[in-house]
């Protein structure tokens, strides 16, 4: 077990030469290189098979630089984008070959503070009805964290209802797991069961952060690092994930005038179908990250099914 300013050093030390390294990286071709170059590299996420070997530089900066595909941007101007640009927003539809009935999936990188991004039709409709149904008999108030005593509370600041599924419970829970683990090269055992969350209309859970603020609740597994909210279902007005703090102009999503009021008090997703949102609540110098502040907006309109899966830094024991 490396001590934690070990951890610091070697994650310093590699951020440092992965920067030089991704900076000097060659360009990749493309499926659909363009005639014209530029100097602007995105990095897309590889789709690949889970990890083996568990390090932290492997936790902070594998999605980063695993970036196994490099998408090659034409551009007119050849300015570099800003890493915090939300402009720099592509989409790019990555096939797979397993054999699943989910319609096209990428990956979308919404912000770099905090990192955020969303895995487009990462579960299958089958999948999201599976979940809903396994909860809906058994939901209950959900409640927050006490920071005093690390016990869970009821509080007005989060009003929906919600339950946690076990870790492995079923195949259809495992094939996600597994393919949770596969997006964030986070080992299925670092998570913790699977919550799944329901809000009607008028419920919502105000801006709050992920990670934990006492001692109880990082004794088994450490500190939550990340979060992957699946969307269960779609939502007609209101509902969205909103990031408050996140740098960047929030208002240049495409998606922003569909947003309610609440929805545009920061950078915020809509809730869709088979969606999964992956964000970091430490940063890769492991410290927390502020710019992770998030909520879910009220709903308006409809019924939001939605599904939280915690990841710690450490083996988390179920
Ligand atoms: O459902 C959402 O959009 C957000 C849920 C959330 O922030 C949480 O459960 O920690």
């Amino acid at each position: 077990m490396r001590t934690d300013k070990e951890l610091r050093v070697g994650i310093k030390d590699w951020w440092t030469k992965s920067k030089y390294a991704y900076l000097n990286q060659p360009a990749i071709e493309s499926m659909d290189t363009p005639k014209r170059q530029t100097t602007t590299y995105i990095p897309n996420f590889y789709f690949g098979n889970g990890i083996s070997v568990w390090d932290w530089n492997t936790i902070a900066f594998q999605p980063m630089l695993g970036a196994l595909r490099i998408l090659w941007i034409s551009s007119s101007s050849g300015d570099s984008l800003k890493a915090n640009d939300i402009s720099s927003i592509v989409h790019k539809t990555v096939g797979r070959s397993d054999g699943d009935d989910r319609r096209d999936q990428w990956v979308e990188v919404i912000s770099w503070e905090p990192r955020a991004s969303i895995y487009h039709n990462f579960l299958s409709k089958e999948e999201c009805e599976h979940l809903i149904s396994l909860s809906k008999p058994h939901m209950q108030k959900s409640a927050v964290v006490d920071s005093k005593t690390g016990k869970g509370i009821d509080s007005r600041v989060r009003t929906s209802s919600g339950i946690f599924l076990a870790r492995g419970r079923d195949k259809i829970i495992r094939n996600i797991e597994k393919r949770i683990a596969d997006f964030t090269f986070i080992p299925v055992e670092h998570g913790e069961g699977l919550q799944v969350l329901r809000y009607e209309v008028g419920q919502k859970y105000d801006p709050h952060f992920d990670y934990f603020s006492d001692e109880f609740n990082t004794k088994n597994g450490g500190q939550r690092f990340a979060t992957v909210l699946m969307y269960l279902s779609d939502v007609e007005e209101g509902g969205e994930t909103v990031f408050p703090s996140a740098k960047g102009n929030h208002s240049s999503v495409p998606w922003w005038n569909e947003l309610s009021e609440c929805g545009k008090g920061g950078l915020s997703v809509k809730p869709k179908m088979g969606d999964a949102l992956l964000f970091w609540s430490m940063k890769p110098d492991a410290t927390l990250d502020p710019s992770s502040l998030h909520g879910a907006c009220p709903v308006i309109k409809g019924d939001k099914w939605s599904c939280a899966k915690w990841m710690r830094v450490n083996e988390y024991k179920v």
